[in-house]
């Protein structure tokens, strides 16, 4: 049951999306969240059916995909809901409250499907506000998870600012969490003091085979990171480009689980 694995992280929750997501990866034994980054809807398609019940949750970048319609989209988001997953878009919002809002909307309608965004808290804390008012608008409600760190190298977001983005963040209903940087256990460590247990902590920057990446991405162990206090590894292309799928996906949810099992025993 989830109440007895997820430790403080489930009794100090207040968010029933938070809790949703910890059941949901409890029944599937699984803390990843794959990064469908395929440019294709068959593509995408194939993705939830080789992998959907080794994930937790499942991350697009909506405006990437050559081929993308409302019909065939709302198709994908049902094929999600049918496995089992919460549907997250990495959008990375950052304008201020009102056209944050008004993004929600628009061609993707982003607001009606996804459960999950991301934003940057540079414009301040209104674009929280601005992406809840966003789902409010169709009945819906959703979390939105701050960068407090990034997993590429070089990034602006330093230890000042990832403070100043977990002070506010905290505080706020809206928030679900913050994504932390996979490829760092050190960084992530210190996130996680910072945030305490009620919030939850997402990362991307994870890969079985560490190291550097493309273009300056970096990769950590997901056991490490799991130990070190992410809630849910986001594996992008160590699952969707692997041979087989479905096998790595397997293998990320294996390694997630054992490691959020010692973590909390
Ligand atoms: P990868 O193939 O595992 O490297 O994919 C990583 C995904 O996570 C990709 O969709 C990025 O947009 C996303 N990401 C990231 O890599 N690093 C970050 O700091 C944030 C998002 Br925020």
């Amino acid at each position: 049951m989830a109440s007895e694995v997820w430790g403080e992280r489930w009794s100090d929750s207040t968010s029933d999306i938070a809790r949703k997501y910890m059941e949901v990866a409890t029944r599937k034994q699984s803390l990843v969240c794959l990064a469908a980054d395929r440019n294709t809807m068959s593509g995408l398609s194939d993705l939830i059916s080789e992998v959907g019940p080794y994930i937790a949750a499942l991350k697009t970048h909506v405006d990437l995909v050559d081929d993308w319609s409302p019909e065939a989209w709302s198709d994908f988001c049902k094929a999600a809901e049918e496995a089992d997953l919460l549907i997250f878009e990495d959008r990375k919002f950052a304008d201020i409250g009102k056209i944050s809002r008004s993004h929600m909307a628009g061609i993707y309608d982003i607001r009606s499907w996804a459960d999950l965004v991301t934003s940057h808290l540079i414009s301040g804390p209104d674009v929280v506000d601005g992406l809840q008012a966003g789902w409010q608008d169709v009945g819906r409600s959703g979390g939105v998870l701050l960068l407090a760190q990034m997993s590429s190298r070089g990034n602006l977001l330093n230890p000042d600012y990832t403070d100043q983005v977990v002070n506010k963040g905290r505080e706020h209903p809206g928030v679900f969490g913050f994504i932390g940087n996979g490829s760092r256990p050190e960084e992530l460590s210190e996130l996680r003091k910072k945030v305490g247990s009620e919030k939850m902590i997402w990362t991307p920057g994870v890969n079985l085979s560490t190291g550097d990446g493309e273009m300056g991405q970096r990769y950590g162990d997901p056991r490490e990171a799991v130990l070190a206090g992410s809630d849910c590894i986001i594996v992008g292309s160590g699952i969707h480009r692997a041979e087989n799928p479905g096998e790595s996906a397997k293998k990320y949810a294996s390694a997630s689980w054992n490691a959020l099992i010692e973590r909390e025993s």
